[in-house]
């Protein structure tokens, strides 16, 4: 193999992209409800262990690649794009006109705003520390990202607290944790309902994000099922706000089925927000893009939300890998994950619409002959060749997820 020359390397790069075919047009792109977060593109590839790999960016680089490539929504934490020290003040308002104008130019919207309440020092002790001081700076923050996303035009406000939660046991008290936390977030609901009232606007969808490890050691609200519990706990003042924003991988670290925790913020009526990664169980959070680890898991996930009608964002929060160059992060990272969502999407739908998965579910739901629902071994019987179908109904789904449905022949 000869070398590759540096200055011929993008093009490479370029060439096998295009080989690779299949990529959606931009205005295809747009049509879904995929947002960019800043913080995803702007990632420079550092980590606990690893310099960054990545030269920083702002919000005009990602705002323009986004728009290029078709990405037509755009979510940011209020650190991402405007320094600690000017929030609340003038220059944050100069700094969000800028925004604005930049989104407009560029046919892009802001979906989503979240309050950074984990990288800064004033949050070692967590969003909801024992002092009284830090709480009254968590309330400051999430109201001003309250007005900010009315501001930008958001309709969703996400909150991963990030460090609720300890390192060493006995210092944190459960329970007073929590009801501080909710202060916070009802300061956030409280602000809201006025400043929607005062431009006329609807107020926001507030979604909990949960994770269940890092950074703490052991986190109070590990994972969706516990923000849901969170939510109903009576210590909200504005529940019916409340709602999730479950991230994929948050829930498959822990090991559990991330459709079965949808499904359940589904029934709940709290599934607001979605954000969409992938990785693998029991590990840290790795945050790949969609479906380069769970493909048929990501389909079947697809399957569910669009069977519900599920209509709110998915937020692209993954990070380009640390061998992506900046160049890559936009030509390579961002489009193939796009690509990746809405082939995936597109074949749940297939998976819907399919005859032979329709036929055997049906099959199914009509059940076996009627028989004494008191004996068990008449049951048995007369469901024994039906239940086949649940393996069937997997394998087609496979085949579509590779192309078998349509005749595709390998080997
Ligand atoms: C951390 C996350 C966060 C949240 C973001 C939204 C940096 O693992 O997933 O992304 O999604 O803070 O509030
Ligand atoms: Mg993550
Ligand atoms: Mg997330």
């Amino acid at each position: 193999m000869t070398p590759i020359p540096e200055n011929q390397q993008q093009a490479l790069v370029s060439r096998l992209m295009s080989a690779c075919g299949g990529a959606y047009s931009p205005a295809t792109r747009r049509r879904y409800f995929i947002s960019g977060p800043q913080w995803a593109a702007a990632y420079p590839g550092h980590a606990l262990f690893h310099a960054p790999t990545r030269p920083e960016i702002g919000f005009e680089d990602v705002i323009r690649k986004y728009a290029d490539i078709g990405i037509g929504y755009w979510s940011t934490h209020d650190t991402d794009v405007i320094p600690t020290e000017a929030l609340g003040k003038d220059a944050q308002w100069e700094v969000v006109g800028r925004i604005n104008k930049f989104l407009t130019e560029n046919d892009v919207k802001c979906s989503m705003v979240t309050a950074e309440t984990f990288h800064h020092a004033v949050w070692a002790a967590g969003p909801a520390a024992e002092s009284p001081g830090v709480r009254e700076y968590a309330k400051f923050r999430v109201r001003n990202t309250v007005e900010i996303g009315h501001e930008l035009g958001a309709h969703f406000a996400v909150y991963w607290p990030g460090s609720l939660g300890y390192f060493v046991q006995g210092a944190v008290e459960e329970t007073e944790s929590l009801r501080w936390y909710a202060q916070a977030i009802n300061a956030a609901c409280e602000h809201d309902i006025e400043v929607a009232r005062t431009k006329g606007r609807n107020t926001l969808k507030h979604c909990l994000e949960a994770k269940p490890f890092e950074p703490q050691a052991e986190i109070l609200l590990p994972t969706s099922d516990a923000m849901l519990a969170f939510i109903a706990s009576g210590l909200l003042t504005h529940p019916e706000m409340v709602g999730l924003n479950p991230e994929y991988l948050h829930e498959l670290m822990w090991g559990v089925a991330p459709r079965a925790a949808l499904a359940r913020a589904l029934l709940a009526g709290k599934l607001f927000h979605f954000d969409i990664n992938d990785g693998y169980r029991l590990k840290h959070d790795v945050d790949i893009g969609i479906g380069l680890v769970n493909p048929l898991d990501w389909l079947n996930v697809l399957v569910l939300l669009r069977s519900h009608s599920y209509n709110g964002p998915f937020n692209l929060d993954y990070k380009p890998p640390r061998t992506t160059s900046q160049f890559g992060v936009f030509e390579v990272s961002f489009p193939t994950a796009v690509d990746r969502f809405i082939t995936l999407w597109e074949l749940a739908g297939e998976v819907i619409s399919d005859p032979i998965v329709k036929e055997a579910t049906d099959a199914l739901k009509a059940g076996g002959p009627m028989v004494d629902v008191l004996d068990a071994e008449a049951l048995t019987r007369a469901h024994r060749e039906l239940l086949s179908l649940h393996e069937l109904i997997a394998h087609r789904i496979f085949q579509i997820l590779i192309g078998a449905h349509r005749g595709r022949v390998i080997g």
